[in-house]
This record gives C-alpha cells, structure tokens and sequence, in this order.
C-alpha cells in the first residue's frame, strides 16, 4: 500500500500564459519549487508567447463561480493568491468566494498591464479591486505603475513611494510591498510597510531581458510561504531571495522577452548565491 503524505496547499486564481512564464503556470511552477501543492481557478486564458500577449479570452463568469466552489468545497488551500482578475465582475466573484470560504491567507498581486502593454484589467475594475481586494488582502503586492494606478500618486520619490504605501495599507491590506522592478538605479529596492514599520529590501540590479513572470512568480513564492505557515515577513524575505536567483538565472527560450528560471533557487548549488 502506497503511503499518503500531509502537504501544504496554495490556490492560484489567475490568468494562463501559453508561454509558460507568467501567470497560472508561473504560480504552479513555483509552487512545486516550494513543495507546497499547487491548485488553479483560471479567470482568463491568454494567447501569449515571449514576443507579447496575442489575445485574452476570458472563462465566463459562471465557469469562474464553478472552480471556485470545487476547490472551497473540498480542498481547503492554507494560502491564496490572485494575479490578473480581468475585470470588475470577476473581481466581485472572486472576493465573495473568499470571504465564504475564509481565505484570510491571501496574497493580492493587482496584475493590470502585461510587459509588452496588453491590459490584463480594465481601468473600471480599479474600484472594484479598492472595494473587494485590498480589505480582504493579507499581502498585496503593487509594481510601482499598479501603486500608482491604485492611489492616484505618482511615484517619483522615496516619499511618495511611502505615502502610496500608507495609502493602500488604509485600504485594508496588512502589508504592503511596492516593487521597484520598475525604476532605473543599481538596486531594485521594494518597499515593505505594516502600519507600523516600514522598510526596504533591496538586492544588485539584473540587467536581462528575461524578467517575464517575475512579479506572478513574486507573490506566488510569497503564498508557498504562507501555506507553510511562515509569517508575512519571513515570506516576503524568502520570495526576495527566490525571484532575485530566478531572475539571475534565466533561461533562454522564445526569441523576445524570456522567462525566469522557476527552478533556479532549487536546483543551483546554494554557493552561487
Ligand atoms: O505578469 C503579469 C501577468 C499575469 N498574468 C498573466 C500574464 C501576465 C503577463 O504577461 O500573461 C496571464
């Protein structure tokens, strides 16, 4: 007789990549690095390969409500996250289905625009993801073009990169981690802030152009974590140190802008880094 082993369980609800970078797939991938057992609710699929998104063909409504309720009803995830949402319906199904089902390990990454421009989220949906997401978000996880979007500050100093932070934890996220992916200096420094401190972790700019799916892959390290039952912080440390070896290592497939290696953190001999 085979043996049956406890593991931990981590949902993604999100969108498809074809191109196997970003991401429904990227969450799964990282969560098998992880150990943790991965699930999927899939909001909409993307025709997609490393030269940019082809087309975004969204699962109905119903078929969302579906999958969300086969995995409430039976499977129990100690961890959740969402990336692209699609719209403001979606969000609202979403947000409901996790308040039913009590998924207070939630980890919100308010995916709006793919690398190459293709918008993964309606503007509308904007105040859905204020009325819905954030009070119900653990850990949300904004780029600077999201925290901007979300606030309506433009980000173009430390200041404002905190007051943006303020602003979403009185939204109702508990911790807020604005991500400097985005800006230009040697350090990628992202920004972390719980209400009370606020501080910033910061690592060596990769100069690549293989950085498709680093922020799905982020916050999905981010909710392997939490399934484990690590805190907030300890998580967000840990997928710093997963996303930053991920992008040092990226692998070379398609001709345009490339995935990072999911299996990087695991697989490498821990000297290299
Ligand atoms: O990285 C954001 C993202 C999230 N989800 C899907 C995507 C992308 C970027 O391309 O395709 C499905």
């Amino acid at each position: 007789m085979g043996q049956l082993f406890k593991v931990c369980k981590a949902l993604t609800i999100a969108g498809s990549d074809s191109g196997g970078g970003a991401g429904i797939q990227a969450d799964l991938k990282t969560f098998q690095e992880f150990g943790v057992f991965g699930m999927s609710v899939l909001t909409a699929v993307t025709a997609q390969n490393t030269t940019g998104v082809h087309g975004v063909y969204p699962v109905p409504l119903d078929g969302l409500e579906e999958q969300l309720k086969s995995i409430g009803s039976d499977l129990t995830p100690d961890a959740v996250k969402t990336g692209m949402l699609f719209s403001g319906d979606y969000i609202e199904k979403v947000a409901y289905f996790v308040k039913k089902f009590g998924w207070n390990n939630l980890v919100v990454d308010p995916v709006m625009v793919a690398k190459g421009g293709a918008t993964l989220l309606g503007k509308e949906a904007l105040e859905a993801m204020h009325m819905y997401m954030l009070p119900a978000a653990k850990i949300i996880t904004p780029n600077i073009p999201e925290a901007e979007a979300l606030t309506g500050i433009k980000i173009n100093s430390n200041e404002a990169k905190c007051e943006a932070a303020r602003i979403l934890f009185d939204n109702g996220a508990d911790y807020v981690v604005i991500k400097g992916g985005h800006g230009e200096d040697a350090y990628v420094s992202d920004l972390v802030f719980n209400g009370v401190e606020i501080w910033e972790l910061a690592d060596k700019r990769i100069h690549t152009k293989n950085t498709h799916g680093t922020g799905c892959t982020f916050s999905a390290a981010i909710a392997a974590e939490l399934a484990y039952g690590k805190t907030a912080e300890n998580a967000i440390h840990s997928a710093k140190r997963f996303i930053q070896t991920a992008i040092e290592n990226g692998i070379d497939v398609g001709s345009g802008h490339g995935p990072v290696n999911h299996f990087a953190y695991r697989r490498l001999p821990h000297e290299q880094y």
